[in-house]
């Protein structure tokens, strides 16, 4: 029997622009997805991500219920089988060392559901492992690390105000693609950027590659990769040694300018500009016209901080707002203070100093490094991780030196996979458990409501119902807690309490009553942010099925926001200011004469890191298998477009076709991110497919930005040569 089709509004939660979304859902399968035009806040960077969302749900190759490995093969099993086994194994590991020899490792997606990451880490801290592995060591630690050190809370992550910009100096982002989001959701951004440039706003683009954002900008600097670290300490000096920076925020808002003049009176602008590669009159010609402007903005984003210079390039981004006077004013990067105080909840969650037993460093917002993971798996010694769990994370391909950490992943007592299909990084797993994708799930994403650039509330309602042997990531974490017997949060009581809703709901066949992270949002939306004097309820939630705008955009709640003892804002840190000065005593860069060009990275509006790029229908076949090289490097190389190229280092070597094409500065080749990854099918056997070509394993995992632990993803050292 067909039932009559309903429409369901909700939101995409691909990525941080959140558009809102009207789906067609026609028995129980989502027909149609367009932007929902009637919400409020967010529709306007809809994608064919969205739209294509349903492809992935009815991916022919998506897992359907657990699957244990045996030999080379997969054979279904019940949950019962996999939770019973998963924790009898994963007990006997700690059994049989520590804690710690259980590990896990959560992707960029897990931040995307309101539960996963919340119970993850009642499980974890039920376990009591610090072996925890974070994406942000590939992704957005440096934005962390300054924020913790300026703001004095990780959390602290300015918003953009668009709209009343006169001078955006955006700095390693290209917001014509990615949308405007790195822990910030501004609707729109790039076209609300573009309509103030229309209005006479500057739009400058700092990026080795002349990107669809740079094509836009009114200046275009094509800065040596890894180096903006000197063009904005460049800036910082013209401003300071000039005497153009906001003299109240200096000395009221502000502490440490004065250790920030002793920093920049010992660089030299000439030496600066040499380092990255732009002209002088250049650098300063900006730095003046920011630091004049009426409202401006720096907004740096991956491409600052995925090298290993990245923290201090990205503290100095910080650094050129505080001291003009961009904080918490119009035009500048305001805080919004969302409808929970995401900083004091996610304090209670308390945070670990912990040190991995191996390279010593400690973690970065709750999770070490992704870098290490390879050796805490194969190296022999209490703690040596003998279990593992991917959740939403795919790392051999979006992570450096993925060959090692397949290796290393391959040696693994039991390895376990959380996700929709099987990717190159459950190649090894011993369990591949499906995951419920967000078209079946409800979400109150309150933790990130503090990152749109307006007060707004949506409530991710889901669309269809998720195939019957899928489960939500929470789900799993309080099973297996439950079946190892330890307890979540390390709260007793709270397994036994579980427990009991379940028994409850069994026995009255009310399954309402069992435990669900509904009774969390409830819980979080009761302690919150009053709108308009009263608490929000469930019912309001439920009545703003489009989304809700709860307010005006406010200005003035910076200031109490911060986290630091004296509410001050720390321009320098005394960690940042010692490797600022460690890098400038280092000699200007230059490329070992083995491996002269630097290996630049490319997202497409159509895939999302290492997935949606397999989606039937959604890419040109080729794609994700070419190296962009300069006119003038390809003609010195003899290479011509279409050539098939070797690209190697001293880590890798891969094979791709070559796209001859001015877009990067000479010096720097282009190969996309995420691809590369292989997606099996253990259901129907049929060979594994593959998409385009991993240009991370060209990426030595080894050394590191000290400070934020992220790896040269976008800047590391290639040689390129004719194949064959
Ligand atoms: N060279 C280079 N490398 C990069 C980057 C770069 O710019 N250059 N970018 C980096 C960035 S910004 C990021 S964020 C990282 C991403 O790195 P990761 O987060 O490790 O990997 P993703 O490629 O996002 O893979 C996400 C996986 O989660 C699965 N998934 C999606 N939704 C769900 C869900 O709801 N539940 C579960 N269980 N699984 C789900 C997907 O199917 C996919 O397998 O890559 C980084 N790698
Ligand atoms: N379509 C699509 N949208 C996405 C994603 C996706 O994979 N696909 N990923 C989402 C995620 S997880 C994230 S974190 C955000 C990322 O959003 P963005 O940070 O805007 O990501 P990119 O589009 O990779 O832009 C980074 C730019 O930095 C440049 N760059 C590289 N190295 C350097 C350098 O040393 N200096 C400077 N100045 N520039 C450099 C690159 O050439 C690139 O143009 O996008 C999100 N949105
Ligand atoms: S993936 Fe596309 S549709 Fe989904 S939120 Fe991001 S920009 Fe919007
Ligand atoms: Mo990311």
């Amino acid at each position: 029997m067909t039932t009559a089709p309903r429409t369901v509004h909700t939101f995409c939660r691909y990525c941080l622009a959140s558009c809102g979304v009207e789906v067609t859902v026609e028995d129980n399968r989502a027909v149609k997805i367009s932007a929902d035009k009637q919400n409020p806040h967010s529709w306007h960077d809809f994608c064919a991500k969205g739209r294509t969302a349903a492809r992935l749900v009815e991916h022919p190759r998506r897992i359907l219920t657990p699957m244990r490995r045996v030999g080379d093969s997969y054979v279904e099993a019940t949950w019962d089988e996999a939770i019973t086994d998963i924790a009898a194994r994963m007990n006997a590991v700690i059994d049989a060392d520590c804690p710690d020899a259980v590990g896990v490792y959560y992707g960029n997606p897990a931040g995307f559901s309101s539960s996963n990451i919340i119970f993850m880490n009642g499980w974890l801290d039920a376990v009591d492992t610090r072996s925890r592995y974070f994406v942000g060591s590939i992704d957005q630690n440096a934005m962390h690390v300054v924020a913790d050190a300026m703001y004095g809370s990780i959390l602290m992550a300015p918003v953009s105000d668009i709209d009343n910009c006169d001078y955006f100096l955006l700095v390693g982002t290209n917001p014509a693609v990615s949308a405007w989001n790195w822990l910030e959701t501004v609707p729109g951004g790039w076209r609300r950027a573009l309509a103030r440039q229309a209005q006479g706003a500057t739009i400058v683009v700092v990026d080795p590659v002349r990107t669809e954002s740079a094509d836009k900008a009114d200046v275009h600097l094509a800065v040596r990769p890894a180096q903006d670290w000197a063009l904005l300490l460049a800036m910082v000096k013209v401003i300071l040694d000039e005497g153009r920076e906001h003299a109240p925020d200096c000395t009221d808002l502000a502490t440490g300018v004065e250790d920030l003049r002793a920093l920049v009176a010992d660089a030299d602008l000439d030496d600066l500009a040499r380092r990255c590669d732009v002209d002088r009159a250049e650098i300063e010609k900006v730095a003046r016209d920011f630091a004049a402007a009426r409202g401006a903005m720096v907004v740096t984003r991956t491409g600052v901080s995925m090298h290993l210079t990245g923290t201090i390039a990205e503290w100095l981004g910080h650094v050129l707002n505080v001291i003009t006077g961009r904080m918490d004013r119009p035009g500048g990067r305001r805080f919004e203070p969302g409808y929970v105080d995401a900083i004091r909840l996610s304090g209670m969650a308390g945070t670990s100093a912990h040190r991995n037993r191996l390279s010593g460093r400690t973690m970065v917002a709750g999770g070490h490094a992704l870098s290490e993971l390879p050796d805490e798996i194969t190296t022999p010694g209490i703690g040596q991780i003998r279990a593992m769990v991917i959740n939403c994370g795919n790392p051999v391909v979006s992570g450096p030196d993925g060959a090692r950490l397949d290796r290393a992943l391959a040696q693994l007592d039991l390895l376990v996979a959380i996700d929709f299909v099987q990717r190159e990084s459950h190649r090894h797993a011993h369990w591949l458990l499906p995951a419920v994708h967000w078209l079946e799930r409800d979400d109150l994403l309150a933790f990130t409501s503090n990152m749109h650039d307006e007060p707004y509330l949506h409530y991710g309602a889901k669309a269809v119902e998720p195939p019957p042997g899928a489960r939500q990531e929470w789900r799993i974490f309080v099973d297996l807690a439950i079946a190892m017997g330890k307890p979540l949060f390390r709260a007793t009581g709270f397994n036994s309490f579980i427990t009991a809703t379940r028994r409850a709901a069994r026995l009255t066949r009310r399954p309402g009553l069992a435990f669900t992270p509904r009774w969390v949002d409830r819980l979080v939306l009761a302690t919150g942010r009053k709108v308009d004097g009263r608490r929000i309820r469930w019912r309001d939630v439920m009545a703003h099925p489009h989304g809700w705008v709860l307010g005006p955009r406010e200005f003035g709640h910076f200031r109490s926001a911060l986290r630091t003892p004296d509410k001050r804002v720390h321009v320098a840190p005394p960690a940042f200011i010692a490797r600022a000065r460690e890098l400038l005593a280092e000699p200007a860069p230059a490329a070992p004469a083995d491996y002269p060009f630097q290996l630049a990275n490319r997202r497409h509006r159509h895939s999302m890191n290492s997935w949606l790029n397999e989606l039937p229908g959604l890419h040109p076949a080729g794609k994700g298998s070419e190296v962009v090289i300069h006119p003038e490097d390809a003609s010195r190389l003899g290479i011509d477009d279409g050539d098939s190229v070797r690209v190697h280092s001293p880590v890798g070597s891969v094979e791709l076709t070559a796209a001859v094409s001015d877009q990067p500065r000479p010096g720097v080749v282009i190969i996309d991110h995420g691809w590369g990854s292989r997606v099996f099918d253990p259901r129907g056997h049929e060979p594994a497919e593959s998409f385009g070509v991993n240009r991370n394993l060209l990426v030595d995992a080894g050394p590191v930005d000290p400070l934020s632990q992220t790896p040269a993803l976008n800047s590391a050292y290639v040689a390129v040569e004719r194949a064959g």
